[in-house]
């Protein structure tokens, strides 16, 4: 039965890449999962960060930012309030960039309890900077503030 055969064969491939792509994230999830819950999450070794850099920005509402272009000094008080509303702060790079703010390792920590206190002040952030899918983050080290 050749013609069935051709026919047969046509529907194998789609089957196991129906099978195989939603298998990764759940699998990886639980490996992720089953570590943490064992105490030997996967640590970010020091060798995988970029070598720490210093950017000029602005501490920023990233929502108010993105969506609005709402950003200085006349915006703080809207900043914290979006902040205690979990809305996460970021960096205004003085280049244009705008910089996700990220703790240390995997389970990672928001920043926003560093960054509340200085939202929408100028800063120069320390940290290695990341930059993936056309977002940017900093892995934030150290803040100096610089004005506000
Ligand atoms: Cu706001």
């Amino acid at each position: 039965m050749t013609h069935s055969a051709a026919a047969f064969g046509s529907r194998v491939p789609q089957h196991e890449n129906e099978g195989k792509v939603p298998m990764k994230a759940p699998t990886l999830a639980l490996a992720v999962a089953l570590g943490t819950l064992a105490g030997v999450a996967p640590e970010v070794r020091a060798q995988d960060m970029p070598a720490p850099q210093t950017v000029s920005a602005r501490v920023i509402d990233t929502a108010c930012y993105v969506n609005f272009n709402l950003s200085g000094p006349d915006h703080k008080m809207c900043a914290e309030v979006c902040a205690n509303a979990g809305v996460p702060l970021g960096f205004l790079g003085e280049d244009g960039q705008v910089y996700m703010a990220s703790g240390k390792g995997m389970p990672s920590v928001g920043q926003n309890p560093v960054l509340v206190e200085h939202a929408e002040q100028l800063v120069k952030v320390t940290g290695s900077v990341f930059n993936r899918g056309g977002a940017r983050s900093i892995v934030v080290d150290k803040i100096e503030v610089v004005d506000g």
